[in-house]
């Protein structure tokens, strides 16, 4: 019987460079700064840390833009620093991931720089360069599609006379995955160069962006007021992208036992995944799914925060992605709650209420750590850390591209509508990828231990005080002490918890969820009370045994009531 894939039975610990650790008090996290927590990291118990980017970078996107993919971006630290962490880490019986960027480049890569000097520059068609089209005498980009971070997606260029392809910022041009040349190119400086340093794998960003529909169709106008239309059913799944998936999985991941975790966003059901994450297919160990992370997310320009996402919708998504781990699939999933780009879950899914804080953080580990998969923790998650208070002005703390761009188009829309600006404003307080940004909260010294400078780059959210890991790792009814507990359960049981079948009870209940993880005569019942109230439950018939309480986060289970934000397990005697 062959032996399990190392990463089928790891949780993955998130860090967002700039906001974990700052080392030399420039305010700004580095490299060192994380290696001097790695011992922080091993005794939660997760076993993969991934390292979002830290490439040298102008940091438009915060790192998402890499102008050199083998240079370190010199406030983080030196590549000497970054080949201590991989060995600190590896001294620690954990692996790390780094991040794969290659659908852009920044515009100050070398690459971008020749390709735009001229149009017959032998580099010219590293990047999607198309003509103006001409409408009514007037030079127009060469269709309607809108920008993630606004705008056209196509950026004009003086000098050579025609348009650049950028899905993201200006200054984030497309690569042109169709060149064979490019795609031989991004293996061996992006991928291969950091696999053979003893980097266990990536996370690979927009993994399925690179393959371009290339007639770049015009499209549909949901927003007349302006020129630019979102376009994410084209940005996502071009007819060559399984192809592409294919080879970088031959040239590369296929060479090293090494994990490959693509972020796939715009593919929401499990049948729309399985071609990315089949084993047969040899692409992608796993992906990284949205439609749980936008389930609050409003539609539209605004993408309005939804207060009235329900508990039926967050069951089902979760239920669909599990089938992808039930073993005739022979394939994997990720589970997550949070990352750079979402807000604190604690603030979504739980409550950040001081009463409902802690216990809420809880039910929502439970959730995470009992599903079958490889969880993904992001830094500060393991605290139960809370979204900026609403008291903070968003346009004065608030740093990301994304918010920028969103509060311009809130205020174009809005104009002097009072109403809708508050209710944009809101939203974005409620949504914006800001908050996972903030710095972590290491204790209740100034700045939270993060730093021992007196400005950092981004606001400490004013919850340090009564959040942070020095206080929590004194407490054993922290939520860190219960991260920790779950991760030892999670192995102890996993059978249950990481390969179990995962059977969902009551699917229509919108106040608890209850379901079953199953290994052949052994079942887990996990019940999670996602309100303030108490609720009802019963123990479904399908569980077999007599159920013995295996962990609750509350220091009394009452019988046939669960509590506010209350989770149990039990399994069976
Ligand atoms: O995000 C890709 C992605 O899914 C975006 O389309 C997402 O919807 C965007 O964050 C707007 O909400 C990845 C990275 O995680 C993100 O931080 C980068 O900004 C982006 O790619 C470009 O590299």
């Amino acid at each position: 019987e062959t032996l399990p894939k190392w990463w089928k039975e790891a949780t993955v610990y998130q860090i967002y460079p700039a906001s974990f650790k700052d080392s030399n008090g420039d305010g700004l996290g580095d490299i060192p700064g994380i290696s001097s927590k790695l011992d922080y990291i091993r005794d939660l118990g997760v076993n993969v840390i991934w390292i979002c980017p830290f490439y040298k970078s102008p940091q438009y996107d915060m790192g998402y833009d890499i102008a050199d993919y083998q240079d370190v971006h010199a406030p983080y630290g030196s590549k000497a620093d970054v080949d201590a962490l991989i060995a600190g880490t590896h001294a620690r019986g954990m692996k790390i991931i780094f991040d794969l960027v290659v659908n852009h480049t920044s515009h100050e890569h070398a690459w971008f720089q020749e390709s735009r000097r001229s149009r017959d520059s032998p580099k010219r068609d590293w990047y999607m360069w198309r003509p103006a089209k001409v409408v009514d005498g007037k030079r127009v980009p060469p269709n309607n599609w809108r920008s993630n971070f606004g705008g056209s997606v196509w950026e004009w260029d003086e000098p050579t006379q025609e348009y650049y392809l950028h899905y993201f910022a200006v200054q984030q041009p497309d690569l042109n995955w169709e060149n064979p040349v490019v795609r031989k190119a991004v293996y061996a400086t992006a991928v291969n160069y950091w696999l053979d340093k003893g980097v266990d794998g990536f996370r690979i960003d927009t993994v399925n962006m690179y393959s371009k529909f290339l007639d770049f169709p015009d499209a549909a106008v949901v927003d007349p007021s302006t020129p630019w239309q979102p376009a994410d059913k084209y940005y996502s799944n071009g007819p060559r992208l399984h192809e592409f998936l294919k080879e970088m999985h031959r040239e590369c991941f296929s060479k090293y036992d090494v994990v490959s975790i693509g972020e796939c966003p715009n593919t929401p059901n499990f049948k729309d995944v399985l071609p990315f994450v089949s084993t047969q297919e040899k692409e992608l160990d796993m992906v990284i799914q949205f439609d749980l992370a936008s389930l609050d997310h409003g539609g539209g320009e605004l993408r309005l925060w939804r207060r009235d996402w329900k508990l039926h919708l967050f069951k089902a998504i979760t239920e669909d992605a599990q089938i992808l781990a039930i073993p005739e699939h022979d394939a994997w999933c990720t589970t997550y709650l949070e990352n750079h780009d979402q807000a604190r879950s604690v603030s979504r899914f739980g409550s950040d209420a001081p009463q409902f804080r802690v216990q809420s953080a809880k039910m929502l580990a439970t959730y995470l750590l009992t599903l079958s998969g490889t969880p993904i923790v992001y830094q500060g998650e393991e605290l139960g850390m809370v979204n900026m208070p609403r008291s903070w002005d968003v346009e004065k703390e608030y740093k990301d591209l994304n918010t920028v761009d969103y509060m311009r188009e809130l205020r174009r829309i809005a104009g002097d509508d009072k109403d809708m600006l508050e209710k944009g404003i809101y939203s974005a307080q409620m949504t914006a990828r800001d908050h996972s940004r903030t710095p972590m909260q290491w204790d209740s010294s100034p700045n939270a231990g993060f730093t021992t400078a007196k400005q950092t780059w981004m606001r400490v959210n004013d919850s340090f005080t009564e959040i942070n890991a020095a206080a929590q790792e004194q407490d054993g009814s922290s939520v860190l002490a219960f991260y920790r507990t779950l991760l030892k359960l999670r192995h102890t049981y996993k059978q249950l918890f990481i390969y179990g079948s995962f059977e969902l009870s009551e699917p229509d209940n919108e106040d608890t969820m209850t379901f079953i993880k199953r290994h052949e005569e052994d079942n887990a019942l996990v019940l999670l009370n996602f309100t303030k109230d108490d609720q009802p439950f019963v123990v479904p018939s399908r569980f077999k045994g007599r159920p013995e309480l295996l962990i609750s986060n509350l220091p009394t289970a009452q019988k046939h009531v669960l509590r506010p934000y209350e989770a149990r397990i039990y399994i069976n005697h």
